[in-house]
């Protein structure tokens, strides 16, 4: 990742921050820009600006990073509500329609997206696209017994599919919930996100796809203005 990016991250991290309010309810979301964020707040509980957060994590590893820095966390079935959620993105449209899951966690973002009053999307300007997929792949969370045939539906909707291979390890990434990821390519792009949305997870063996359609308030995008990183 270039510094240009990374400052990029850190600014519009730092201003999602901002929006949170003592005594929330607030969704972490995964990948290095949140987890920039969840710093952040972290530093801002530790310097006593901000009291009484609880956190609701989308993975892993945000699960441990938010520990670490000592936010209280609770499971999505154990909170109220949800007043705010904040998470990255690997592609943006201009009508804020996303593409994520590029960490394998768009499940529990999706649910936690979607239960939020207010979804906050922190990006940098590397992600802004005008058509999604066209360089990003959708994934899409499968279960591991029925992938080829997933596969198989998606080509007949015209996607190549692509079984996510580990990189560590030898054999496929396993997600959180124990499935398997297919990334799909569509030609052209896509230009119905919110009909390729259902279509998809209406296929048999299809638990979650990585379009977020209809569900983002607001859009953070950090860039850089002569040699200085800006938000807007
Ligand atoms: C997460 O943020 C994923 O949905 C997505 O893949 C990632 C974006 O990556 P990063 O912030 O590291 O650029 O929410």
């Amino acid at each position: 990742m270039s510094d240009l990016q990374d400052r990029m991250k850190q600014a519009v991290a730092e201003a999602a921050t901002e929006q949170i309010r003592s005594g929330m309810v607030v969704g972490l979301g995964s990948g290095s820009t949140a987890a920039l964020m969840i710093q952040a707040l972290g530093a801002k509980l530790k310097r006593g600006e901000l009291t009484d957060i609880t956190g609701v994590t989308t993975s892993f590893q945000g699960e441990v990073l938010a520990a670490e820095l000592g936010i209280p966390l609770k499971s999505l079935n154990a909170i109220e509500r949800i007043d705010l959620a904040i998470d990255g993105a690997d592609e943006v449209d201009p009508a804020f329609q996303l593409i994520k899951g590029g960490g394998a966690c768009h499940v529990q973002e999706k649910l936690v997206a979607r239960r939020a009053e207010r979804f906050v999307v922190v990006v940098d300007a590397t992600k802004l696209v005008d058509t999604l997929n066209l360089g990003f792949l959708l994934p899409v969370e499968v279960l591991p017994g029925a992938w080829r045939q997933v596969q198989a539906e998606l080509q007949a909707l015209g996607g190549e599919a692509q079984l996510r291979m580990a990189v560590r390890k030898a054999g496929p990434v396993v997600t959180d919930q124990g499935n398997l990821v297919l990334d799909v390519r569509f030609a052209g792009g896509i230009t119905d996100p919110a009909g390729l949305e259902q279509e998809i997870n209406n296929l048999p063996g299809v638990l979650e796809n990585g379009l977020f359609v209809g569900i983002t308030d607001q859009v953070l995008v950090g860039e850089i203005a002569g040699d200085q990183p800006r938000v807007r």
